[in-house]
């Protein structure tokens, strides 16, 4: 398990994240709080209609749970992790801000992908974290490395008549072990892929911007946390990081 990381995997992660867009930290998060957050995402996403801010997507049968530290405060410290949030202070030059509350997502086995190749705003700086061993066939993000750097538009024909990825050249399916976190740029080209395997994919997604930029539309408010949640906040660090991501009052 990765506690703090020593400066040399450190700098060689943060040279990959630079040239290549995404690297991986292994074991980001402690073992117990690991055990703690898996046994709830289960037991959230069994009960995720008495959630209301949980939306199952009838397509491919995936559930966010938006609001994740909100619905459950087990999850609280994946915003500020010392194995992962060294990163994002470094790549943002210690200018680090949540963009919204964190979302938890839940692809059932055998599902197809639940979006197909894109590029997201930003560039923020996106944690997908692993609650449960992912391979190749579980439905694991692909990115192609580089791409963030590029400015190069995605190829028209990358995703099929219904949205699904298609195959492009020197993609990379990220895949890992339960308590893995990718760290990725969210300019690089990247995708949902099928969950062909007998098991469900648990992940939870933490993002960050720089204080400069913007925050989400109102119709995205949905994805941000009430000012209640803020008002409870004592920890002056996790107030920071949260306090641009939240519903501006009366909204
Ligand atoms: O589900 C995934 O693996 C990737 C999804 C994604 O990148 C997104 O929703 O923006």
């Amino acid at each position: 398990m990765e506690t703090v990381p020593t400066s040399s995997l450190m700098d060689a992660r943060l040279q990959q994240l630079e040239h290549q867009g995404y690297t991986v930290v292994p074991g980001a998060i402690p073992t117990a709080d690991l055990k703690a957050m898996r046994r709830r995402f289960d037991e959230l996403i069994a009960d995720f209609g008495s959630i209301p801010s949980a939306v199952r997507t009838p397509d491919t049968d995936s559930i966010d749970i938006n609001r994740l530290l909100e619905v459950d405060p087990v999850f609280a410290s994946l915003i500020d992790l010392p194995s992962v949030l060294p990163y994002v202070e470094k790549l943002h030059d210690g200018d680090v801000r949540l963009l919204g509350a964190s979302m938890a997502n839940f692809m059932p086995a055998h599902s197809p992908a639940r979006c197909g190749w894109h590029q997201d705003g930003g560039p923020y700086t996106r944690l997908t974290f692993l609650l449960s061993d992912l391979g190749d066939d579980g439905g694991p993000t692909a990115v192609v490395p580089g791409t963030h750097r590029e400015g190069k538009a995605l190829p028209a024909w990358c995703n099929d008549e219904k949205g699904q990825p298609r195959a492009l050249p020197g993609m990379v399916k990220v895949t890992g072990k339960a308590g893995d976190c990718m760290i990725n740029n969210t300019f690089i080209w990247h995708t949902s892929t099928p969950n062909s395997s007998a098991e469900p994919r648990r992940i939870v997604w933490v993002v960050y911007k720089r204080e400069a930029q913007a925050m989400p539309p109102a119709s995205q408010y949905n994805l941000l946390h009430t000012p209640e949640y803020l008002a409870r906040q004592s920890d002056p660090r996790r107030r920071r990081l949260i306090e641009m991501a939240v519903v501006p009052e009366g909204a």
